[in-house]
């Protein structure tokens, strides 16, 4: 049965995310290719997921929030856009495929992000909610994915190369480059439902899942091997800090923390402790 709740999110979402995309004009629509490219590569979701999760959990009206997990994706795929530009993590590959600067160049990619970034705005304005619930969802958006959030994670990220950072420079790099938009995910749904009184759970489930999904993320990419910018670019994860083992451990330890959080969540959170769980168990 949950599995169940989580295919059908994903259907919604797979179905919906296109529509968010604006028609470009004629003469410069390769950029709208290059967003669908993007968009279309193979993500797991993660973050709308969460969205629809935490607004069914709430008691809100799925459909409403299909324009909130649409935003939250387009800001996840701008990130991962400008992140393999040769001026960030300098990836040709991205799932499998050319990296967006590969297939475009990179002003396009360049382009292809900012115009993702832009719109995920627009797709929150477009909700069939309140006025405060729009407000309120993009100032939610725009602090996690800004300055005090992704944004100074990847700061910390870039300014980290060859360089040693301690477990706590790391778990704030993470905090700030992964979990906070994972956060902004959960605060957006139970925004969508209009229920104010379960964002501080879902931020501190939030936030320890999000340091738990990156700690996977670094295990499976060590495990992937060395043909990897991580580990060419001589950055410190929680593998390279505390060893393979300890990583693991380490992350168990963060989805525990998020399995009790939820405890204080108001609903029925079964799903999301499934969820939580297949995305530490995670193999991509
Ligand atoms: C360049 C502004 C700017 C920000 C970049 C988020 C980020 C900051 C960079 C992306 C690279 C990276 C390793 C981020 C950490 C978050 C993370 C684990 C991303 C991968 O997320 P998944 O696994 O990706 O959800 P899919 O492919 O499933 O969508």
């Amino acid at each position: 049965m949950n599995n169940n709740v989580l295919e059908s999110h994903l259907e919604l979402i797979e179905k919906s995310i296109m529509d968010f995309v604006p028609s470009a004009g004629k003469s410069y629509d390769i950029i709208e290719e290059a967003m669908k490219y993007s968009l279309e590569t193979g993500g797991k979701r993660v973050r709308p997921m969460l969205v629809l999760e935490f607004c069914r959990i709430c008691g809100g009206d799925i459909d409403k929030a299909l324009p909130f997990a649409a935003a939250v994706e387009f800001i996840h795929t701008y990130s991962l856009i400008h992140d393999d530009l040769p001026c960030m993590d300098n990836d040709d590959m991205r799932r499998g495929k050319p990296s967006s600067h590969i297939k475009f160049g990179e002003a396009d990619a360049l382009l292809a992000g900012d115009a993702l970034l832009t719109h995920a705005f627009s797709a929150l304005a477009s909700a069939q909610l309140s006025a405060k619930q729009i407000v309120d969802a993009v100032r939610t958006l725009s602090e996690y994915a800004g300055v005090n959030g992704m944004i100074g994670g990847q700061i910390i990220d870039l300014e980290g190369e060859n360089k040693n950072l301690s477990i706590d420079d790391l778990f704030l790099m993470d905090k700030l480059k992964t979990a906070a938009l994972i956060t902004s995910a959960c605060v957006l749904g139970c925004i969508a439902a209009d229920n104010y009184d379960n964002i501080p759970s879902a931020v501190r489930f939030a936030e320890n899942l999000g340091i738990a999904f990156q700690i996977v993320d670094d295990i499976l990419d060590y495990l992937e091997g060395e043909d990897n910018s991580d580990i060419v670019s001589g950055k410190s994860t929680y593998v390279s800090l505390l060893g393979l083992e300890k990583a693991r451990t380490e992350a168990e330890k963060y989805t525990d923390a998020a399995l009790d959080a939820l405890k204080s969540v108001e609903g029925d959170t079964t799903v999301l402790v499934d969820f939580s769980i297949k995305l530490l168990k995670r193999n991509v």
